[in-house]
């Protein structure tokens, strides 16, 4: 663990903050109250410069102070506080994006009194600051590896501050319910009137409860958008899964051959399917075999189905359906599953109708991975298999796993104040307890109340230099 004493919070820190490997720029980024100084150290400007201006560009070259040494011809901005990333003074250094001269620039800002940064620690600042909340810099993350159009809006939404103004709402109403509450236990002789209890449960209901299940239904499509979800093709050997995953792909991702056992390791690949982020997992075909590769090729399979969220179980139409295909079929289908008849370009008619006799639901899906037929009714399929067939509204916000679970705490202690005040005698006391408690739950969202730990959580989720 790093150590928790204030010098290291209050360090200037630095890191690079592009990625590694050759580029047409690289940045480094300086955070804290040593990054005028570091940068006055270090460039040498191309016209004599007195005093920096904040938030210009300046043209010039990096120096090693002790040496004289040329290191880079860069640019370099320094933006003091509080209009910046932090709410410090941060420099950034525009250099040429080689990794010995980022690394050498860096060595350089660090000999001048800068510490690495942590992974999200410019983000964590921004936080610590108060100019993000704690919804706000987890939208960034989200930003940032957002595999989907409707992640990176909800993201965008939550940058924002979408989700923090929808919180605020609720805690308006909730504290000015808890005032009433106060009221009555300030003043017991006031008797009744002045907390219509079953009023005041009426109103919390409606302008908390409502509302924020309302947010919660949004959970489940919001994980979808940002994390996908796993789609994997099983079935035997030779029916086509790996010439599916490339029909998907559009590109000739995985080897497709004639013989049967070609695909002996898992292969995963994202695909867009109507928006969503879906990794797709093309297996070994599933058999006995004696083969110890493809044996264990198998066992993988196994093991990613079993992990899968949907199957698409695979058969090969052009052949009557076996034994085999119903014993693998009893293996997937407790499992959310679709069932893809493949090679219907060179199917007779007969022996489909013997395949639509042998699945005979809805989920039942022809197609020819070979030639693209019915590969956008497969993909419509999985869709509405993924979204359970609801509406194809995306939410504008959606709360992540953790914000989800501070809603669920809020919601339990709101019904249990509900609850409380719809008795025929009511205890105000206890009824703040548990209107406090929400609000204090509610606060977790945008980090009022957090823990170190719970920081270093989030944050660590970042890429060094962000
Ligand atoms: N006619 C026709 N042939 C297909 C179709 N899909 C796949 N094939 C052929 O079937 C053979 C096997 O295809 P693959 O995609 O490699 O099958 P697989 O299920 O991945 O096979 P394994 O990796 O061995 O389990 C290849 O010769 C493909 O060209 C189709 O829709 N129509
Ligand atoms: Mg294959």
């Amino acid at each position: 663990m790093k150590p928790a004493d204030l010098d290291y919070a209050e360090a200037t820190i630095a890191a690079i903050a592009t990625p590694p490997g050759p580029g047409a720029i690289g940045v480094i980024k300086i955070s804290g109250n040593l990054a005028e100084k570091i940068l006055k150290r270090l460039f040498k400007p191309l016209k004599p410069l007195k005093e920096f201006q904040s938030h210009r560009l300046y043209y010039g070259f990096i120096k090693d102070p002790r040496t004289g040494e040329l290191v880079d011809e860069v640019l370099v901005t320094l933006m003091r506080k509080p209009r910046s990333y932090t709410r410090e003074d941060v420099a950034e250094i525009y250099g040429h994006s080689g990794y010995l001269v980022l690394t050498k620039i860096l060595e350089l800002v660090l000999r001048e009194g800068a510490r690495l940064a942590e992974p999200g620690e410019f983000t964590k600042r921004a936080f610590l600051n108060g100019r993000i909340d704690l919804s706000q810099a987890e939208a960034l993350l989200d930003l940032i590896n957002a595999r989907s159009e409707e992640a990176l809006r909800l993201a965008l939404n939550q940058l924002r501050g979408a989700l923090a103004e929808k919180i605020l709402a609720l805690k308006e109403a909730l504290l000015s319910a808890l005032a009433v509450v106060e009221v009555a236990i300030d003043f017991p002789e006031e008797d009744v009137e002045l907390l219509s209890h079953y009023d005041l449960a009426r109103e919390l209901e409606e302008n908390v409860l409502m509302p924020l299940n309302k947010l919660l239904a949004t959970y489940q499509r919001g994980r979808l958008y940002r994390e996908g979800i796993a789609v994997v093709i099983a079935g035997r050997p030779n029916v086509g899964k790996s010439s599916l995953l490339n029909a998907l792909l559009l590109e000739e991702r995985a080897i497709v051959t004639p013989i049967p056992g070609t695909t002996r390791d898992v292969i995963e690949e994202f695909a867009n399917i109507k928006g969503l982020p879906i990794k797709l997992i093309d297996t070994a075909g599933l058999r006995e075999t004696e083969d110890l590769v493809e044996g264990i090729g198998v066992k993988r399979a196994r093991e990613k189905i079993a992990e899968a969220e949907i199957v698409i179980f695979m058969v090969d139409g052009s052949q009557e359906p076996s034994e085999e295909d119903f014993r693998l079929y009893e293996e997937i289908k407790e499992r959310p599953h679709l069932v893809a008849v493949n090679k219907i370009d060179i199917a007779g008619e007969e022996t489909l109708n013997l395949w639509k006799k042998a699945f005979p639901h809805e989920r039942l899906v022809f197609i020819s991975a070979k030639e693209g037929e019915g590969i956008e009714a497969l993909a419509e399929q999985i869709f509405l298999l993924v979204t359970g067939g609801r509406s194809k509204e995306i939410p504008q916000v959606a709360p992540n796993l953790r914000q989800k679970m501070a809603l669920e705490k809020a919601r339990e202690a709101l019904e249990r104040a509900v609850a409380n005040l719809k008795k025929p005698t009511v205890y105000p006391e206890l009824v703040a307890v548990d209107l406090r408690e929400a609000l204090s739950s509610l606060g977790e969202i945008t980090g009022e109340a957090t823990t170190e730990d719970l920081l270093d959580r989030i944050f660590s989720n970042f890429c060094l230099g962000k």
